[in-house]
């Protein structure tokens, strides 16, 4: 029964991406490439819900035993992936245009989608906003606790985690929620009265992270009111909350 959906989901996931490839150039659709899971294109899809269009999300599959991706090699050989150096992800704008680097993807796709407010200082405002975020994973990164880690013993790994999720990422936390006063107008925004690309990334930071440290991030984040008011504003939106019941399930 489990092979059979797994097949019907590998089926279902092949022909989303041979969609995909098919209208590469000829679509009016925007075309998001990325391997089969949330990673570093997640946001792009987030906010791509939150602001309500419709774009073709193509997923190069991963064997989960052996962590390649036939289509994603294919795709590097083909030269579709130049634009982020021949990794993922890439979007494709409709008039045949690439664009590399989920960074500038995500802040293209935020202010394409209104979600950048209207001026360019309230764009570098909420760009701020998106960096803090960006800067607490970089340093969860660093410190060097994640399976995928190397040249760690697990008793290493276990203080380095600890000592992140109790005292380093409770600070750096601390000092985002308290930089909010300068910037929301409205509790459930961090820039102005509207939901923007900062409570994305905020969003992304407290309540889409590996499902092993959400205990612990959620703890580490319990006295930021402010900051969980964002994600669960951003969670409950109707766009988003549709993605995020109906995406696929990923291994990260
Ligand atoms: N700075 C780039 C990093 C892109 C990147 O490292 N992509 C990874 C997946 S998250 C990748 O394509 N890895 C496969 C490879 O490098 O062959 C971005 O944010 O887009």
């Amino acid at each position: 029964m489990k092979s059979i959906a797994l097949l019907i989901l590998t089926n279902s996931l092949c022909a989303t991406f041979a969609l995909a490839i098919n209208s590469a150039g000829s679509s009016a659709k925007l075309q998001l490439k990325y391997f089969d899971i949330r990673g570093a294109a997640e946001t792009c899809r987030v906010l791509l819900a939150l602001g309500g269009e419709e774009y073709v999300d193509a997923r190069y599959e991963i064997d989960q035993a052996t962590f390649q991706s036939p289509e994603f090699l294919e795709a590097k050989e083909n030269g579709d992936l130049k634009m982020n150096l021949n990794r993922a992800p890439v979007l494709v704008i409709p008039d045949g245009r690439v664009i590399g680097q989920s960074k500038a993807i995500e802040r293209y796709l935020a202010r394409r989608l209104g979600l950048m407010g209207k001026t360019p200082e309230d764009e570098a405002i909420i760009d701020c906003i998106a960096e803090h975020c960006r800067d607490v994973k970089d340093a969860a990164a660093r410190k060097g606790f994640s399976r995928f880690t190397k040249g760690k013993t697990d008793e290493e790994k276990a203080i380095a985690r600890s000592e992140w999720f109790e005292t380093e990422m409770p600070s750096m936390l601390d000092k985002i929620e308290a930089s909010l006063p300068e910037t929301s107008r409205s509790p459930g925004f961090s820039f102005g009265d509207a939901p923007t690309y900062g409570d994305v990334a905020i969003w992304a930071l407290l309540r889409d992270c590996a499902p092993a440290d959400l205990d612990d991030t959620t703890k580490a984040s319990e006295k930021c009111i402010a900051l969980n008011a964002i994600a669960d504003q951003i969670a409950s939106n109707p766009g988003v909350s549709k993605w995020l019941k109906e995406r696929p399930e990923t291994m990260f």
